[in-house]
């Protein structure tokens, strides 16, 4: 009773940021407490990544018209502490070229519709890279990623962006991505947050107050002014397509604030 319901969620973040994937790999079917019933999963990689499994360039999802954002409905069954819940909803990609103001020139139109997409939608996932300097080298090329002054930068931007344009939006979660190629042991940290529906070392603020003081330190200030004037605090979340129990967690706390009557 009075809890709104959860009817979109969009992602956000700048180009390669990963957001097509994550949106992609939740669907799959090897999931813990989020089993998605539809749409398949294996239909929808043929359709968003080539024999590569590299997203097909200059569309979104694989469709044929560019565009802005892509919609995609899906119907998964969520473990929550209350008992086993059906929830439908859709989740929306967006492409990283919409932040380019060139972009928003000549795409007038659909930067427009997508912007409203963002402002209307009941939570905004703002999916960021790691900088370089948190980046094992063995993992990846260190000069494919910004340094941390640039990443504090980029941040600010998102901050003035979340305050300015989506101050209707009830739930913003901020996820540090690909924390995969981080210098960190992986099945620890998912160890640490993972969600169980039947024990929970930390509760949602303890899981957001570690990732906040152990991921985001650097943009604390920003994240303060960004709180201040939301009655919903932000929250963080670390995520990477290769542990699925890291990637479910965003999902795992919306379908919270999903109203099931
Ligand atoms: N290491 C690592 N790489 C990832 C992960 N997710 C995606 N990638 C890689 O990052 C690149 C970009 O992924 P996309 O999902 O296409 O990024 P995007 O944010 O949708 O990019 P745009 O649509 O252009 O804005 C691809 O080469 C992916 O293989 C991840 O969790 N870890
Ligand atoms: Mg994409």
């Amino acid at each position: 009773m009075g809890v709104k319901q959860v009817n979109q969620i969009i992602c956000i973040g700048d180009h390669i940021a990963g957001k097509t994937h994550l949106c992609l790999e939740i669907l799959n079917p090897d999931g813990h407490y989020i089993k998605v019933v539809e749409p398949d999963y294996k239909f929808m990689k043929s359709f968003i990544l080539d024999d590569r499994g590299i997203t097909r360039a200059g569309t979104i999802n694989g469709g044929i018209i560019e565009c802005g954002f892509s919609k995609t409905y899906i119907k998964f069954k969520a473990y929550l502490p209350a008992g086993l819940q059906t929830i439908d909803l859709d989740i929306i990609d967006t492409l990283g070229e919409i932040w380019r103001k060139s972009w928003q020139d000549v795409h007038d139109e659909m930067w427009q519709e997508t912007l409203n997409k963002i402002q209307t939608a009941d939570a905004v996932l703002v999916i960021l890279e790691p900088y370089r300097e948190i980046i094992n080298p063995e993992k990846d090329n260190l000069d494919h990623f910004i340094t941390r002054q640039q990443w504090i930068k980029r941040f600010e931007k998102w901050v003035d962006f979340l305050l300015k344009e989506c101050s209707q939006v009830s739930h913003l979660l901020i996820c540090l991505n690909k924390v995969d190629i981080c210098p960190i042991n992986l099945t620890e940290e998912a160890r640490k947050l993972a969600y169980d529906p039947h024990y929970q070392p930390l509760n949602w603020q303890e899981k957001d107050n570690y990732v906040y003081h152990r991921y985001f330190t650097p943009v604390q200030s920003q994240i303060q002014r960004l709180n201040q004037h939301r009655e919903n605090a932000a929250r963080f979340f670390i995520t990477t397509i290769y542990q699925r129990d890291l990637l479910e967690l965003p999902l795992i706390y919306i379908s919270s604030y999903v109203n099931f009557s």
